[in-house]
């Protein structure tokens, strides 16, 4: 059964000026592994990740290629849907800034600023990050030395007539939101770590340019002002919402979004962004934007970067990162749930950047995967079909043992429910792991594989490997956001085809299946190929 509850998960709509890379699918893969475990939960679980199209740099991109933006764009948002479609990433929509929907939100959310004051015209002179679309405020500029701190490229000062969004109005307001949410369970921003320079910054925050001109129609038009375009920030932090204006995804909005996304961009989430919302609850028939449930539940997770080997980030303009082809290789060598599993687990989650390496995917795949689940799945499976011909035994007699396997699986549920929802995946995806160990280290202790050479010991292999299955069972429900193929194979083979249904249509249950005894003897199970096979490091 689906709980009530709904959870609403966001990535940062990425630039279609090139094709996607790592990084991209690194925050796309959180958000999936995310939203797949509150599909567990049993909330109703809505997605959101897309393509931002109205930047500079798409329209530029698109004139080297003789192309229109538009036709440049939609190449590339292409190229962005194949590759999340091929990782089987849920989201629930796709986000498009050229659509038709969004454009019309915008232009209404605007206007309404543009009403209540909130949005006015003045004149902007400032120093300009052409590589990022972003000013940067003097004091950073000559911090950076006048050069993008991204690609080293000069800044560019530009003046130009410009719509502002009043910022340093809401300076009080966020100071206050982000102090409550702190006394709160849920802080606002995550880590907590990269909470204060954020306040300092809101602390002096000056009011902020939303137009340009000059982008030959590329963008959205300022409302009543055709000679000027929304600024391609405001227009995309807005997807969030255009995308959830509808009568039936509302209820979703109120739950409270969750967004992802690296550091780089926490200041437009974790100050604009709210500080936007605050505006328009303001105006007429808005307050719903920034509801008291919003307000308590609105999050931004911003994590670090994955680097290269040599310790760069991995960016589009620097040209050093893993591209679909790439990632293809890593897919096709270790199976998709083993990115899925080393991407959700290895990265720059906290507040330290990751190096991707080979050798460290390989050493992940072997000892997370192949030589725990993987492992334990085959030996178990693999002896109840030997001793007992694939039927599943029973529990009836007693086995001395240090394991207290019902207790321990609940306490290890209870660390995974609790992980999870701090969103500390490599935490979740260990507590699960755990179990594993445990049967592992059963298995050792108890040595069903000497006991059965014994016919009057059969009794007693019947209770061990029908409490090493069992144990299996559970482990694969909890792993499932991380490596759903093979756990939804190892259901074929231990007859729970059901779990996959009910997580296709929504009705995950987890804490219902994770209670200790529900393997039926007599039921089949089947051994199959290795769910992970042992990786040879050539
Ligand atoms: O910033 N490591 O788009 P973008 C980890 N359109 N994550 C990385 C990464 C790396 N090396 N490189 C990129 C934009 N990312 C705007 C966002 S949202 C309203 C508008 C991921 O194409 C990470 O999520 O530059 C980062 O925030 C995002 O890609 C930036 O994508």
């Amino acid at each position: 059964m689906a709980t009530d509850k709904k959870f609403y998960v966001t990535t940062p709509i990425y630039y279609v000026n090139d094709k996607p890379h790592l990084g991209h699918v690194y925050t796309t893969m959180v958000a999936d592994v995310v939203s797949r475990y509150h599909r567990l939960l049993g909330d109703q679980t809505f997605f959101l990740t897309g393509v931002d199209e109205h930047a500079a740099k798409v329209s530029d991109k698109a004139a080297e290629h003789d192309m229109t933006p538009q036709q440049w764009a939609d190449q590339n948002a292409a190229a962005f849907k194949d590759t999340f479609t091929k990782l089987e990433m849920t989201n629930n929509d796709f986000v498009r800034t050229s659509s038709d929907q969004h454009k019309q939100k915008v232009t209404e959310y605007v206007t309404a600023l543009m009403k209540s004051g909130d949005v006015y015209e003045g004149e902007y002179v400032g120093w300009y990050d052409a590589g990022q679309e972003e000013y940067v405020p003097e004091t950073k500029a000559k911090e950076y030395d006048y050069k993008s701190p991204v690609n080293g490229k000069p800044l560019v000062k530009k003046t130009e007539k410009n719509y502002f969004f009043k910022l340093s109005a809401y300076r009080d307001e966020l100071v206050e939101f982000f102090a409550h949410r702190d006394g709160q369970a849920k802080p606002f921003v995550m880590p907590q770590a990269r909470k204060n320079e954020i306040l300092n910054r809101i602390k002096e925050a000056q009011d902020v340019p939303i137009s340009r001109t000059g982008s030959n129609g590329w963008g959205i038009p300022v409302p009543g002002d055709d000679e000027q375009t929304i600024y391609v920030w405001i227009d995309a932090l807005f997807n969030y919402l255009t995308y959830m204006d509808t009568d039936d995804r509302r209820e979703f909005w109120q739950a409270g979004p969750v967004h992802f996304m690296a550091k780089d961009i926490l200041w437009f989430h974790a100050a604009i962004w709210p500080a936007l919302l605050m505006a328009l609850a303001k105006c007429d028939g808005y307050d719903w934007v920034f509801s008291e449930s919003v307000g308590k539940n609105i999050m931004v997770y911003s994590h670090s970067y994955w680097v290269s080997a040599t310790g760069e980030k991995m960016s589009k303009s620097l040209g050093n990162f893993l591209d679909p082809a790439a990632i293809d290789n890593y897919v096709g060598e270790f199976g998709l749930d083993a990115l899925r599993y080393f991407l959700a687990t290895r990265g720059p989650l906290g507040t330290t950047d990751s190096a991707f390496s080979p050798d460290l995917f390989a050493d992940v795949y072997n000892s997370d995967l192949a030589n725990t689940f993987g492992n334990s799945a085959s030996r178990v499976t693999n002896m109840i079909n030997k001793y007992f011909d694939g039927i599943c035994p029973e529990a009836a007699v007693k086995v001395e043992t240090t394991h207290d396997y019902s207790h321990a699986a609940e306490e290890i549920l209870a660390k995974y429910i609790k992980a999870g929802n701090q969103l500390d995946l490599s935490a979740t995806a260990d507590a699960a792991l755990s179990l594993v160990r445990m049967v592992d280290s059963y298995i050792e202790e108890t040595s069903p594989f000497k006991l059965a050479k014994d016919e009057e010991k059969l009794p007693e292999v019947a209770t061990i490997l029908y409490n090493c299955i069992e144990a299996l069972r559970i482990v694969s429900i909890m792993l499932w956001p991380f490596i759903p193929d093979q756990c939804e194979v190892f259901w074929e083979r231990i007859g729970r085809n059901e779990y996959a249904q009910a997580l296709a249509d929504g009705t995950g249950q987890l804490k219902a299946w994770s209670q200790w005894g529900q393997m039926e003897h007599g039921s089949e199970v089947q051994k199959g190929n290795p769910l992970f096979p042992r990786y040879q490091v050539k």
